[in-house]
This record gives structure tokens, C-alpha cells and sequence, in this order.
């Protein structure tokens, strides 16, 4: 079935119901995707809320080696998303999963339905500590140095 396999970064965030099992069931379910396989999981970490109110979030990341475009897998992921029960309701909501494309090789795209690089990734302790620690190549010293004061605890 394998087709050439990029390497590609997605973080996972969750902060309502048993938010651990949900991030740890859409692990499995990444898994599961046509061509692609998870390569390495993050540990599960627990997160201050940032830009966003609710609960605490927990929040890793998984690399994949995937063969998906990378529109497609984003359709992919975010049909895990709707499966787990997530409603739109507004921006930064509280939700039961959060799925976001961080990296898909060294692609650079932009668009409003897919951004890569993620906008966002370099101001949140949440996607850079997990990914720094399975992919320790693609995060600076100094990008971690700048979230530092955001709480984030390794579960
Ligand atoms: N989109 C564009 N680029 C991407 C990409 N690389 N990955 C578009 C995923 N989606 C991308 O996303 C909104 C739109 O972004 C989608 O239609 C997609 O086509 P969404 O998931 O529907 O909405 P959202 O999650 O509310 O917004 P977004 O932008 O994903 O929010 P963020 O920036 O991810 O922030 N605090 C802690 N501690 N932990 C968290 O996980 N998460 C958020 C959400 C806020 N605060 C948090 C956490
Ligand atoms: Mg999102």
C-alpha cells in the first residue's frame, strides 16, 4: 500500500469530558487513516487555557508518515474531530478534540482553509514542548524559551 511517505506534525488538544481518553483515542484513529501510520506519540500533557477560557486542556502531538495530501488529511483529522462529537460553537471554544496540521514536511502553504507552518504554533508551550520532545530537530531553544512562562505539565 505504501506510497512515498511524507513526515508531517499534528497536535491534538481536548478540554471537555475525559479529555485524555479522547486525545489518546484519536491517537489510535490517526493510526487508522489511509495511508498513514503514526511514527511517534508525545507524552500527554496538562495545559492552562491560552487565549480561551474552560478547563484545563491535554494536549500532544503525533508524527505521522502519511502519503495524504496534506488538504486531504486535514479533511481526514477533521472528520475525527466531528466523529468525537466537537461542535463549532465559536472561535477557541471549549471542545471534546482539536486537530491541527503543525507541519507537513517543509511544505510552506497558505491558504484560509490550511496554513502550514500552523499560524499559531510558535506562541503556544502546548504544541512546541510535545513536539520538541519527539522531534526535538524542528523546535528551537529559543522558540521554547519564549512560551516558558506558559504552565504546562507532562502527564
Ligand atoms: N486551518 C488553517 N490551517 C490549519 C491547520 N494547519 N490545521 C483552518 C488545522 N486547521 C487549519 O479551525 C479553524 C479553521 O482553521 C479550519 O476551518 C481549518 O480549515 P477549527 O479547528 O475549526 O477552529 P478552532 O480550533 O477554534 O481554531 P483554531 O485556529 O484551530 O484554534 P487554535 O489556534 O488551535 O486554538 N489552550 C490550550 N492550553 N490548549 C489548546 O489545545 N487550543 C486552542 C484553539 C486555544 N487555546 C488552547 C488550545
Ligand atoms: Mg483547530
Amino acid at each position: 500500500m505504501r506510497k512515498e511517505g511524507v513526515t508531517a506534525y499534528v497536535a491534538l488538544g481536548a478540554n471537555l469530558g475525559d479529555a485524555a481518553a479522547a486525545v489518546g483515542q484519536a491517537m489510535d484513529a490517526i493510526g487508522r487513516l489511509a495511508d498513514t501510520k503514526v511514527t511517534r506519540r508525545s507524552s500527554l500533557y496538562r495545559t492552562a487555557p491560552i487565549d480561551a477560557g474552560g478547563p484545563d486542556y491535554i494536549n500532544a502531538v503525533v508524527e505521522v508518515s502519511t502519503a495524504l495530501p496534506a488538504p486531504l488529511l486535514l479533511e481526514q483529522l477533521q472528520s475525527l474531530e466531528h466523529g468525537a462529537g466537537r461542535e463549532r460553537s465559536y472561535r477557541n471554544a471549549p471542545r471534546t478534540l482539536d486537530l491541527d496540521l503543525l507541519l507537513y514536511g517543509d511544505a510552506q502553504l497558505q491558504s484560509p482553509a490550511l496554513t502550514i507552518p500552523h499560524p499559531r504554533m510558535a506562541a503556544r508551550a502546548f504544541v512546541l514542548v510535545p513536539l520538541a520532545e519527539i522531534a526535538p530537530q524542528r523546535v528551537s531553544a529559543a522558540q521554547l524559551r519564549h512560551v516558558s512562562a506558559q504552565a504546562i505539565q507532562r502527564l
